[in-house]
C-alpha cells in the first residue's frame, strides 16, 4: 500500500504485537501525553490502531480529548500532503524536492530582481507555535530574506497581551498565567476552556481544575456574553456586553481605590504608578459602567469585594478580551487588578512561569533594547501604525491588491490559513491570485494554499519529534517531555525548508545552500546570547537542528546543567524518561523575571492612557443592536481538523446561536436559515436558538467555509459551513495593538 491510499478500515489493536509510542499532542496548549499504538509489519503497512491518554504522563495524567484521539486519522488522512507540489494554472503536480526548490528560485528571484526584498512578506499561522521546528527557525527564513516585515495570526489573537507584557514586564512574551491549581478564586473572562483547553495557560483538563477549586471551597466566576459549558460548571456566570470588559475591570479597580483596598503585597517596592492609576479609573464607577457592560453595579461591587477577600485570586482574560475593540485596555486591566490586589507572583495567583526549556522569545528585553516605539512606520495603503513590528493581518489583502511602490508581490505562507482566519477574508481570497510568487508550507491544499505556486508539506503530528518551546512559558508547573517521531519523515523537515527558502530569498542558489553551516551559525548566536562560547559547545553535538536547540534551551534554563558549569539536566534526561519530568510548581520570581529598563513594573503608560478617551466615548454611547461574537468547539482547531471524519461527524456545528427572545422578535425559527449582515459582508447560516446567549448577542464559530474550489479537502467539503470572517470588517481593531476585533461586530439578522 502506498502512503496516499486510504485504508478501508482501521486494523484491530493487537496488544501482543502492537508497539506503543509515547508522544505529546501538539494540537492545543494542553500538551497531553498520548500512547499511540501501532500495528507491526512492514514500515509502509504500519497503522495506528489505538490512541489513549497516557496515564503515567507526569503532566496530563491520562487526560485526552477527541482531537488527541484522532491523531492517527490525521496522520493517515489521504488528503494530507506528503510531497512538494507545484501548480501550473489550476493543475497541481507532485514534484521532487529539488524541482520544488528550483521553482521557488525562479519565482522568488524573478520578483527580487524587479522589485527587491520589500516586495515580499510572510504570513505565519498558529501551528508554528506548536511546531518543533517552525518556531525555532522562522527567523532563519525571515532575516536573510530582507523582507521588511511580516504578518501573523498574532494580530488576530494575543497582540494586546504582547503590548501589555512588553510595557509592564519588559518582554512581549513574558505573559503571567493563572495558577489555577492553587487558587481559591478564579475570575475567568473571555475564555472557554471547555472548548479550547485553555490558552496562554497550559493546563490539561481545566474543567476538572474548576471542580477542584470548588471542592476546596473556592469560587469560579465566568464573565462571557455566552453561558458556555465552562460557565455551567463554574459557580457564577456574569453575562457581559462584548467589548466592555475594560470598563468593567476599571470599575472594579475603582472600587479598590474607593475602599482603600490597594495592597501591592511583596511587590511594594517594585511597582510604580498607583496614583496615576487612581486618576485613570476615576470616572469608571460601577454605576457609570452598568449600562454599557450590562452588569449591575451591585454585582460589580460584590465581585470586587470577593476578589479582595480571596486568599489567592487568579484573574484571567483570554481571546474574548483580546479579539475585541478595547483588547489592550482589557488585557492591561487584568494584570493591573491582580497586581493592586497583591495577587500576583505568588502561589494561586497570576504568576510567571519558570519553564524547564528557556523560551527563545525570552531573549529580548526592554532593558537591553529600550522601550518599544509604537507606530515607527505605517502600512502603505491604510496607514495602519505598526505595533511590535506588525500591522493588522487584514491589511495584507490591500497591500497585495494596490499597485505602486512597495506593493506586495511575493508571499511565504507558513502554517496559516488566512483566507478563513482573518477579517475581511473575501478580499484576501481575491488578492492572493494577484501574487507573482506564493510559497506555502502546510499540511493541506486548503482555502489559502490553493493560491500558492509551490507547497511544501509539513509533517503530521506523528512524523516529527516534539518538545514544546513557548508553551511551557505559560505553565505554572515546571516540566518537560520529549517525543520521538512515531513514523519516519523521510523528507526534509520544516526547519530545513525555512533555511533553504531564506537563502533563496537572499538571492542565492539553492544548490549552494549549506543547511548545516547556517544552522551552526544560528546556534552559535544563541550560545553567545547566553554568554557561552560556541566553539566549545558545537563539538559536543553530532547533529544540529531543533533537537540540538531544545537541548540548549534545557541546559541554559533554570534546571539545566549550563553545559557542565553546574549540576542540572540535559535533553538526555528527558529522552530517558518517557513520562516526562516534573520539577515542581511555579515560584515567585517577578524580581528576577521582569526585564524592564529599571527592573520595575510601571502600571501606567501614556500609550495605554491614550485610548481611555475612546472608551469614555463608548460609555456615553453604548452599542445599540445585535452584535456578533466568536466561539470554538472541542473538535476543531481554528480552520483545520475539519478533514478528519471522526471530528466533523454528527450535529451541524457551524450555526448562529441566538437568544430565544431575539429569535422571536426577528421571526427566526430554530434550524432555519438566517441571513447575517455586517458592514463587511453577508452570509447565510442555520440558526440555533439557545438561552446560552445573552439577548442582543449572537455567536458563530470561526474557521469554517470549506466550499471553495481547488482544495483537496474531501471530508471538510462535505461539512463546509460558512466563513464567519466574511462578516468581520478589517478596520475594526483594538486601536492600541492593531489586533482584530472579531468579537462585538454589529450585525443584522433576518430569516433567509
Ligand atoms: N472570527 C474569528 N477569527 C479568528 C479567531 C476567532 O476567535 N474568531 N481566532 C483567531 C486565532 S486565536 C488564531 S490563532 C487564528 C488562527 O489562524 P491560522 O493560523 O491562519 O489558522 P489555523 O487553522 O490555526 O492554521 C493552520 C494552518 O496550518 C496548517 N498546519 C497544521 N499543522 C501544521 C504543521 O505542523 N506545519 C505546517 N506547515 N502547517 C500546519 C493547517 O493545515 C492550516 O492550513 O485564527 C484567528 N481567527
Ligand atoms: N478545540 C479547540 N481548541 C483550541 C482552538 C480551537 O479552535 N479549537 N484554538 C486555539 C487557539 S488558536 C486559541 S487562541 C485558544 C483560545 O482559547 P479561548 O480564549 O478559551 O477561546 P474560546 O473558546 O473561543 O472562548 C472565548 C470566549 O470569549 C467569549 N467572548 C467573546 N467576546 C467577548 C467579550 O467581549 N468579553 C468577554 N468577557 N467574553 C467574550 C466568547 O463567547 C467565548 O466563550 O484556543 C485554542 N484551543
Ligand atoms: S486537550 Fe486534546 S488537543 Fe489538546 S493536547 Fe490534549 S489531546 Fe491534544
Ligand atoms: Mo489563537
Amino acid at each position: 500500500m502506498t502512503l496516499t491510499e486510504s485504508p478501508a478500515t482501521t486494523p484491530r489493536p493487537d496488544p501482543t504485537r502492537d508497539s506503543v509510542h509515547r508522544v505529546t499532542c501538539p494540537l492545543c496548549e494542553c500538551m497531553c501525553g498520548l500512547d499511540v499504538h501501532v500495528s507491526s509489519g512492514e514500515p509502509t503497512a504500519q497503522r495506528v490502531t489505538l490512541v489513549r491518554g497516557a496515564k503515567d504522563d507526569v503532566w496530563s495524567k491520562g487526560y485526552i480529548c477527541p482531537k488527541g484521539s484522532a491523531v492517527g486519522h490525521l496522520h493517515e488522512d489521504p488528503d494530507r500532503l506528503r510531497a512538494p507540489m507545484v501548480r501550473d494554472g489550476d493543475q497541481w503536480r507532485e514534484v521532487t524536492w529539488e524541482q520544488a526548490f528550483r521553482r521557488c528560485e525562479e519565482l522568488i528571484h524573478g520578483v527580487l530582481e524587479r522589485d527587491g526584498p520589500s516586495a515580499f512578506t510572510a504570513f505565519v499561522g498558529n501551528p508554528a507555535g506548536h511546531s518543533f521546528s517552525l518556531s525555532r527557525y522562522l527567523s532563519q527564513m525571515i532575516i536573510p530574506s530582507g523582507m521588511p516585515h511580516i504578518y501573523s495570526a498574532g494580530t488576530v489573537d494575543q497582540w494586546p497581551k504582547n503590548v501589555t507584557s512588553i510595557l509592564l514586564y519588559g518582554n512581549q512574551w513574558l505573559i503571567p498565567t493563572p495558577d489555577i491549581a492553587r487558587t481559591d478564586y478564579w475570575l475567568l473572562m473571555g475564555g472557554n476552556p471547555h472548548a479550547s483547553g485553555g490558552s496562554l495557560m497550559a493546563k490539561p483538563d481545566v474543567l476538572d481544575e474548576i471542580e477542584q477549586i470548588r471542592a476546596r471551597g473556592g469560587k469560579v466566576v465566568v464573565v462571557d456574553p455566552r453561558r458556555t459549558r465552562t460557565a455551567d460548571v463554574a459557580d457564577e456566570w456574569i453575562g457581559i456586553q462584548p467589548g466592555t470588559d475594560a470598563a468593567w475591570l476599571l470599575a472594579i479597580v475603582n472600587v479598590f481605590f474607593e475602599q482603600d483596598w490597594i495592597d501591592l503585597g511583596h511587590l511594594v517596592g517594585m511597582v510604580e504608578g498607583v496614583e496615576s492609576l487612581r486618576e485613570a479609573c476615576a470616572v469608571y464607577t460601577p454605576e457609570a459602567v452598568a449600562a454599557l457592560t450590562r452588569v449591575e453595579a451591585e454585582t460589580t461591587r460584590r465581585i470586587a469585594a470577593e476578589i479582595h477577600e480571596a486568599t489567592a485570586a487568579s484573574i484571567y482574560g483570554r481571546i474574548g478580551l483580546c479579539n475585541q475593540e478595547f483588547g489592550t485596555l482589557a488585557s492591561w486591566m487584568v494584570d493591573v487588578l491582580a497586581i493592586v490586589n497583591g495577587h500576583f507572583d505568588r502561589p494561586g495567583t497570576l504568576m510567571f512561569a519558570n519553564p524547564v526549556p528557556f523560551p527563545l522569545v525570552w531573549l529580548q528585553s526592554t532593558k537591553v533594547n529600550g522601550m518599544p516605539q509604537f507606530g515607527r512606520w505605517s502600512s502603505r495603503v491604510r496607514g495602519a501604525p505598526e505595533v511590535l513590528g506588525q500591522v493588522p493581518a487584514s491589511c495584507l489583502a490591500e497591500e497585495i491588491a494596490t499597485p505602486g511602490p512597495g506593493q506586495i508581490k511575493g508571499l511565504i505562507n507558513v502554517a496559516a490559513n488566512p483566507v478563513l482566519s482573518v477579517p475581511d477574508s473575501a478580499r484576501l481570497d481575491e488578492a492572493l491570485p494577484q501574487l507573482e510568487c506564493m510559497i506555502a508550507i502546510d499540511t493541506y491544499l486548503n482555502e489559502t494554499t490553493r493560491h500558492a505556486h509551490v507547497i511544501f508539506p509539513g509533517p503530521s503530528p506523528l512524523e516529527t519529534p516534539h518538545f514544546d518551546d513557548l508553551l511551557w512559558g505559560f505553565a505554572t508547573r515546571s516540566a518537560g517531555k520529549w517525543t520521538e517521531a512515531v513514523f519516519p519523515l523521510e523528507r526534509p523537515d520544516e526547519w530545513e525548508i525555512l533555511i533553504r527558502l531564506g537563502q533563496i530569498m537572499a538571492g542565492k542558489h539553492d544548490v549552494d545552500t549549506d543547511v548545516a553551516a547556517i544552522d551552526d551559525a544560528w546556534f552559535s548566536l544563541l550560545c553567545h546570547a547566553k554568554g557561552l562560547d560556541p566553539t566549545a559547545i558545537l563539538p559536543m553535538y553530532d547533529a544540529g537542528g531543533p533537537k540540538r536547540m531544545i537541548d540548549w534551551s534545557i541546559r541554559v534554563g533554570p534546571f539545566g546543567d549550563m553545559y557542565g558549569a553546574r549540576d542540572g539536566m540535559t535533553l538526555a534526561d528527558f529522552e530517558a524518561e518517557s513520562n516526562g519530568i516534573d520539577c515542581g510548581p511555579a515560584i515567585p520570581r517577578a524580581a528576577e523575571a521582569v526585564c524592564s529598563p529599571d527592573g520595575r513594573i510601571h502600571l501606567v503608560h501614556d500609550y495605554l492612557l491614550s485610548d481611555l478617551p475612546r472608551l469614555r466615548d463608548r460609555l456615553a454611547a453604548p452599542v445599540d443592536g445585535l452584535v456578533l461574537v466568536s466561539r470554538r468547539h472541542l473538535r476543531s482547531k481554528n480552520t483545520w481538523l475539519h478533514n478528519v471524519s471522526v471530528l466533523v461527524k454528527g450535529k451541524e456545528r457551524c450555526t448562529l446561536m441566538i437568544n430565544p427572545a431575539d429569535a422571536a422578535r426577528l421571526g427566526v425559527v430554530d434550524g432555519s436559515s438566517v441571513q447575517v449582515r455586517s458592514l463587511a459582508g453577508s452570509i447565510i447560516v442555520p440558526a440555533e436558538i439557545t438561552d446560552e446567549m445573552l439577548t442582543g448577542i449572537v455567536s458563530l464559530p470561526h474557521g469554517w467555509g470549506h466550499d471553495k474550489t481547488g482544495t483537496r479537502l474531501s471530508i471538510a467539503r462535505e461539512h463546509a459551513g460558512v466563513n464567519s470572517n466574511l462578516l468581520a470588517p478589517g478596520e475594526f481593531v483594538d486601536v492600541l495593538s492593531g489586533n482584530a476585533a472579531v468579537n462585538g461586530i454589529p450585525v443584522e439578522v433576518a430569516p433567509a
